[in-house]
């Protein structure tokens, strides 16, 4: 299924008198405080979000999968549902593959069917967190760190075959994350399996091409429960550097315990020019992976503050990647992913609508007062105009879960691939 030109027009000529009235207001408001409303609307029009290949079939827990209807059984079926996402929202125009769940079958093919959607391939995710079929070895104890060398060479392999993949498909980075870590004291040797890693990643990096990157995922547990080897973003930083200056530490805002300061955490690897990629979820205990901004929005602006500060003030840093990681089990994941997008657009708004220079002359003067009224003044404004103008100025559609439902997506994919479709994945 593909959403034409023409039923986006008709579907913003119903709402477009609402929005116009919206944004005018706004948009004055803002130009009386000396904001430049049409940059804003420019950054975020610029701003794309990957979709991970795995998140457009339901999500599941370890006690059961409900399974949604007409879930995408194929990457090519994947690669149209981002589609869908983007041609309606103009925020998601690329997809970061999981590998081995999608291995493209023709390369030509998928990437035909990706440029004609506008669609860009981000970051490739390996994964050694599961055995394969027919494997020789098993992850069980572990994989770049396990005391078993053919196991390490079998997951280096892995990560070096995920480059090539991604390599023939235009991707610019390579995102490692471990499960590697034990589940009881005593179980590992906590250097062994540190150095181990590092030895690992070394060789995985001398594979990598000269205009990627590597980024190291970190996350304090699960689905190890007593140690897990990259912990948190000092384990990561510290096999980054160990790397080279192609490699840098990813931040995924499920992966921390609970009330960590993951905004000082995003400033400071900034700072140091690390901060290399980015996943987006919302939690309340866990890496509960639920929809963006639905339990923690004012965490997820203060983490935006801190990164539109980097990306104005740190040159030494790079072009994040940045990838929703998300899904879970009740909601259908188009329509999950359409709030996460708009959550994230949200946050990244009203960042930018942040007074950087009276912010800075409040805290010189050590003004706490008025530096907590010009956060909150920006965190409390509806910036949902600036979107929906962003998404109209680039083609999308005022407002997508509205056009998802009236356009009737769901019902359309369940006809074109029926009820029973399971997609790859977790
Ligand atoms: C691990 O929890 C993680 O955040 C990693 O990014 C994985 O690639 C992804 O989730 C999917 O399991
Ligand atoms: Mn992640």
């Amino acid at each position: 299924m593909k959403i034409n030109q023409s039923e986006i027009s008709d579907f913003n000529q119903k709402v477009v008198k609402d929005h116009k009235e919206n944004f005018d207001f706004l948009a004055n408001k803002l130009t009386n405080k000396g904001k430049d409303v049409n940059s804003i609307v420019d950054k975020l029009a610029a701003f794309q979000i990957a979709i991970p290949s795995w998140a457009l079939g339901a999500g599941g827990t370890r006690f059961g999968r409900f399974s949604f209807y007409g879930e995408p059984t194929n990457l090519e079926q994947k690669i149209e549902d981002i589609g869908i996402l983007h041609s309606l929202t103009q925020t998601a125009g690329a997809v970061s593959l999981h590998i081995p769940w999608d291995i493209p079958s023709d390369y030509a093919a998928i990437k035909e069917k990706a440029t004609a959607l506008n669609i860009k391939f981000d970051a490739v995710n390996s994964n050694t967190f599961q055995d394969q079929q027919g494997a020789a070895e098993s992850y069980k104890y572990g994989s770049l760190s396990n005391t078993s060398k053919a196991v390490r060479e079998q997951a280096i392999q892995h990560n070096l075959d995920v480059i090539k993949i991604g390599d023939k498909l235009g991707s610019k980075a390579l995102t490692v994350w471990l499960a590697d870590g034990s589940c009881f004291p005593g179980q590992n040797n906590f250097q062994t399996a540190f150095q181990n890693t590092q030895d690992s990643l070394i060789d995985i990096y001398k594979g990598l091409p000269d205009d990627w990157k590597l980024l190291v995922e970190y996350k304090p547990y699960e689905p190890n429960f007593y140690s897990t080897v990259i912990q948190d973003w000092g384990a990561s930083l510290m096999l980054a550097n160990g790397c080279g200056d192609k490699a840098y530490t990813l931040v995924d805002l499920g992966h921390h315990l609970p009330n960590s300061n993951i905004e000082q955490i995003v400033s400071i690897l900034q700072l140091k020019g690390k901060l290399g990629g980015f996943h987006f979820n919302d939690s309340k205990y866990g890496d509960d992976d639920v929809t963006v901004g639905s339990i923690k929005p004012y965490a997820l602006f203060l983490i935006f503050n801190e990164l539109v500060y980097g990306m104005e003030n740190n040159p030494q840093n790079p072009d994040l990647a940045w990838m929703i990681d998300a899904s879970h089990n009740v909601k259908d994941p188009l329509e999950d992913l359409i709030q996460s997008l708009e959550a994230i657009q949200e946050a990244y708004a009203k960042a930018l609508l942040i007074d950087q220079k009276a912010l800075r002359t409040a805290q010189l003067e050590n003004d706490v007062v008025k530096c907590q009224e010009i956060l909150q003044g920006a965190y409390r404004t509806d910036v949902r105009p600036l979107l929906e103008k962003a998404r109209v100025n680039a083609g999308g559609v005022i407002s997508p879960i509205d056009a998802y439902r009236s356009l009737g997506v769901r019902e359309q994919l369940i006809k074109e691939r029926g009820k029973h479709t399971v997609a790859t994945g977790l």
